[in-house]
């Protein structure tokens, strides 16, 4: 019996097989001959486990940035693209993620769309992004939302490339077939409020008497690096250490608690120097960004060696740990929140 399924195929005949034929012409098909497949004994990702090096991927970026503007790119991104899944780019079965790069002195149009997308600052200080009418300038390792429905927007003011991770929901957005986009009546909305209004409102344990959240998603669209990092500085002198994760914290939605967007969940990791973590899986597919350190993970089979910058890609259900050659942090971003509000979402120590 394959044990991927509970389920064994009846023996098929040609009797079988010339009633399927006269069944297909009438677009119909025998639930008994597709039962395995459609109803698998635990998760079957089209995803593989997966580690793209920045060193290798960083000089095509920059090629990129020879071959075609943002002007005319829109987005000049490169996506990251699972081994395992041919017939269109993606990191994973339900999220995408990419590198992107703007060079100093350029601007990608503003649009907005219904997939919702997050950034994480790889390399360069001082580029911008502007959500809804305020901008945010970005330094590596924050952590920026631009959330369904949101017009954004992106500049470089500095004198030096920029690069960031996005991680968009739109395999999920496409896949419920909901993805409208449009662009801003001008190419770059106008700056309505001035920066750090919506920390200043929301991101500092305050909140305008009355409010009331209007929408899913966080009020914050940047969690800088510096306070996070302090945070988990702290936190690893407090203790204690888990033994799966080192010290994890998730990012929350400053207003609810909850997550940052509805379909999103982001999570930041200290892992000491020397750590070796015991070994954890979940029904979420994660995205891992190093920000800091260097150390491998063992995902299902497969050992992956990391340094800071890299990014690799864990699907749904196989296990994996992580080993710290020095300390390091871990950023990551998963589809928690949409198994979780449909009762599907499952973890085990293993
Ligand atoms: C997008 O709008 C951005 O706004 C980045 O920076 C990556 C990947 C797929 C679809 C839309 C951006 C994207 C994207």
């Amino acid at each position: 019996m394959d044990s991927t399924s509970f389920y064994q195929k009846p023996e098929t005949t040609d009797e079988f097989r010339e009633f399927y034929k006269r069944l297909e012409k009438k677009n119909a098909a025998p639930l008994w001959e597709n039962l395995a497949e459609i109803v698998p004994v635990q998760p079957r990702p089209r995803a593989v486990p997966a580690l793209w090096r920045y060193e290798e991927i960083r000089p095509f970026l920059m090629e990129s940035g020879k071959l075609i503007t943002t002007q005319e790119a829109d987005r000049r991104v490169l996506i990251l693209a699972n081994p395992g899944i041919k017939d269109r780019p993606q990191i994973a079965d339900t999220l995408h993620a990419g590198l992107q790069l703007i060079l100093p002195g350029e601007v990608a149009p503003t649009h907005r769309h219904t997939a919702a997308a997050l950034r994480l600052i790889i390399e360069g200080d001082g580029a911008y992004t502007t959500v809804e009418g305020e901008r945010t300038t970005m330094y590596p390792g924050d952590f920026l939302l631009t959330p369904s429905w949101t017009y954004h927007d992106h500049g470089n003011l500095s004198d030096a490339p920029t690069v960031w991770m996005d991680g968009l929901d739109f395999p999920l957005v496409n896949y419920l077939n909901t993805s409208f986009a449009e662009r801003h009546p001008e190419d770059v909305q106008p700056v309505t409020q001035k920066e750090g209004d919506a920390h200043a409102r929301y991101g500092s344990n305050l909140m305008p008497i009355d409010y009331k959240p209007p929408s899913l998603s966080a009020p914050i669209f940047n969690y800088p690096y510096a306070r996070t990092r302090e945070v988990l500085d702290q936190l690893y002198r407090n203790g204690p250490l888990d033994s799966w994760h080192g010290i994890k914290m998730q990012y929350v939605n400053p207003a609810t608690g909850g997550y940052p967007m509805p379909s999103i969940s982001a999570f930041v990791q200290l892992l000491p120097s020397g750590f070796r973590s015991r070994s954890y899986r979940s029904t979420e597919t994660t995205v891992y960004s190093v920000v800091e350190g260097r150390g491998c993970s063992e995902i299902g089979n497969s050992t992956f060696e990391w340094a800071a910058r890299d990014i690799f890609v864990v699907p749904s259900w196989y296990p994996a740990s992580h080993e710290a050659d020095k300390e390091t942090v871990l950023f990551s971003f998963s589809d928690r929140p949409v198994q979780k509000v449909l009762g599907l979402w499952r973890e085990q120590t293993v």
